[in-house]
């Protein structure tokens, strides 16, 4: 199995990067999926989707998924929890979530519970094409939902094609929000110009989440 780097994105301040593998484990997540769309949840940061909590992966997902999961925690331990590793931290994993967005689905800004996981939220996206917002956050991101785009300056967007992983560590996951745009929203290498512009339409989409324990 050979990944590769799509991007690295933002600024030098941020430890954000793209890996990408050719197989994606599609079969085994849709299989979750039967069930209704719910309208919303966590306090409807996320609406229209469904979502399963990987909780036994041994009986859950194919032997080539696990093989991926591995690959990824591997990933990430090695390039974004190297500093915990030296001062002998254990690293551990939360069961990963697979998220089923509709189409019409929102997931809207959020910094993820700083209560319950840890330093690293790492999505690999799946399907469709999707833009990442980042913004930094005053602390009120929890009890103001509907916060959404250029409030507060300095947003950063991220590209997720299909089979990306994206990483937020460091400022990316404690100090910036993150959100999906929705389809139609244009992604720009630089603020600057509209050069290498691209719409992108986003449609239904899935996603793994991994998170270190706290
Ligand atoms: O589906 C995604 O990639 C984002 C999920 C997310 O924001 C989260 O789990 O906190």
């Amino acid at each position: 199995m050979s990944w590769c780097v799509l991007a690295a994105t933002a600024s030098n301040s941020f430890n954000i990067i793209s890996l990408a593998h050719r197989n994606c484990p599609l079969t085994t997540i849709i299989f979750f999926f039967r069930r209704r769309y719910e309208k919303g949840h966590w306090d409807a940061v996320i609406i229209k989707y469904k979502e399963t909590e990987l909780l036994d992966e041994a009986s859950m997902i194919s032997i080539e998924s696990r093989a991926l999961f591995d690959r990824v925690r591997h990933q990430l331990k090695e390039r974004h929890l190297s500093s915990k590793i030296e001062q002998g931290v254990p690293i551990q994993w939360l069961p990963c979530h697979a998220i089923d967005l509709h189409k019409e689905g929102e997931l809207k800004a959020h910094v993820d519970s700083v209560r319950f996981s840890g330093d690293i939220v790492s999505g690999l996206s799946l399907v469709s094409p999707s833009i990442m917002r980042l913004i930094p956050d005053d602390g009120t991101c929890e009890s103001d939902q509907d916060k959404t785009n250029e409030t507060s300056g300095g947003w950063v967007d991220l590209y997720l094609p299909p089979r990306s992983l994206y990483v937020l560590s460091g400022p990316g996951r404690y100090l910036y929000s993150h959100q999906l745009l929705p389809t139609g929203a244009v992604f720009k290498e630089s603020d600057d110009s509209d050069k290498n512009a691209i719409t992108i339409h986003r449609d239904h989409r899935l996603s793994v989440i991994f998170r270190d324990t706290k």
